[in-house]
């Protein structure tokens, strides 16, 4: 680097290969053609986005479902969180159960809280996975608004394994899909039927995100789970489910108001897909489950 001038007036030029060539991928899409981000390990410099967020005493609340026997996910779900997720921010856990009394304790570093919510169980897992959009929505103007700038939501059938932190946050976020992100338009699982208020015509779509994990600031999610909760609710009326329930209504909505961040696979990764060159960290795992065992009542 070099400096140019003195006092308090002065600029350093760094253009050095560490500088300006050593956060950048030829391997992997960089950017959209909106200009948002897409977030791949070797891209971004870390010690300057936490500097920039610690700066703002940012503080992110983390949502998750744990309903019936869901519960059984949450010790590792949280404690490797502690490891993990937003290291040296301040976070908020909101988990949303019907077994408040199952909620596992955890060891939580400082700055850190548990919010135990209760709500209802439904009898469908469908109801359970689709209605998750509506109670945030609804604590999003209730509550979260008061208490953090960002919202992360996310599944609980799920394991970090590697630093996610302030690189995630913006505005409105999503995630590509692991089974998808080199996959061609035409084989994105979107809802095809004009019927549904999920409906992606065959030329439109732009990536196909995974419902597992999405965010930004609680106006953003507050807009993003009302209007997909509504659209569920006009099917729901109309005799039809989309094919992959809030997923694919979280797609339309992707479509229509482009995230201006989005996450790799690296944020969503399930082992099941193996280990490819492309990806150099595996940060937020997907736990096996038992299907007969987890899912009955
Ligand atoms: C029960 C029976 C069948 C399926 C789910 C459930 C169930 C889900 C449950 O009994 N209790 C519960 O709390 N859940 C919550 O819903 C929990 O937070 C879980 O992580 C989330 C989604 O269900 P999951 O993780 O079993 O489904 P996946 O891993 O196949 O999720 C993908 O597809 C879903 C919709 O079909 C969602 O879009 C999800 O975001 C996707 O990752
Ligand atoms: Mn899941």
């Amino acid at each position: 680097c070099e400096q140019v001038g003195s006092g308090d007036f002065y600029v350093i030029y760094c253009d050095s290969k560490e500088n300006f060539f050593f956060h950048r991928r030829s391997d992997v899409l960089m950017m959209t053609p909106w200009f948002a981000p897409i977030v791949w390990e070797g891209t971004y410099n870390f010690e300057i986005l936490n500097e920039q967020f610690r700066q703002r005493n940012v503080t992110v609340g983390l949502t998750v479902f744990a309903i019936k026997k869901y519960v059984v996910f949450l010790k590792t779900f949280l404690e490797t969180a502690e490891m993990y997720f937003m290291v040296g921010h301040r976070v908020n856990y909101y988990i949303f159960t019907d077994r408040p009394e199952e909620v596992p304790q955890v060891a939580l570093k400082e700055g850190r809280n548990v919010v135990v919510l209760q709500v209802p169980n439904s009898p469908r897992w469908q109801e359970i996975s689709m209605r998750r959009m509506e109670v945030l929505s609804y604590f999003s103007q209730q509550r979260f608004i008061n208490e953090v700038s960002y919202l992360v939501c996310v599944d609980v059938d799920m394991k970090f394994n590697d630093q996610v932190g302030v690189e995630i946050l913006s505005d409105l976020f999503g995630t590509l899909h692991p089974g998808f992100y080199t996959a061609e338009r035409q084989s994105f699982t979107y809802e095809r039927r004009p019927a549904s208020q999920a409906y992606v015509p065959s030329d439109e779509g732009d990536f196909y995100y995974m419902g597992s994990i999405f965010g930004g600031t609680v106006m953003e999610v507050y807009k993003l789970t009302k209007k997909c909760h509504e659209a569920i609710m006009v099917d729901k009326a109309n005799g039809i489910e989309a094919i992959w329930q809030e997923e694919s209504h979280l797609n339309k909505y992707f479509l229509y108001h482009k995230p201006s961040k989005i996450l790799s696979p690296e944020y969503m990764w399930d082992d099941n897909l193996g280990r490819p060159e492309i990806l150099k960290k595996r940060r937020f795992l997907a736990v096996r489950k038992n299907h007969a065992a987890i899912r009955n009542k």
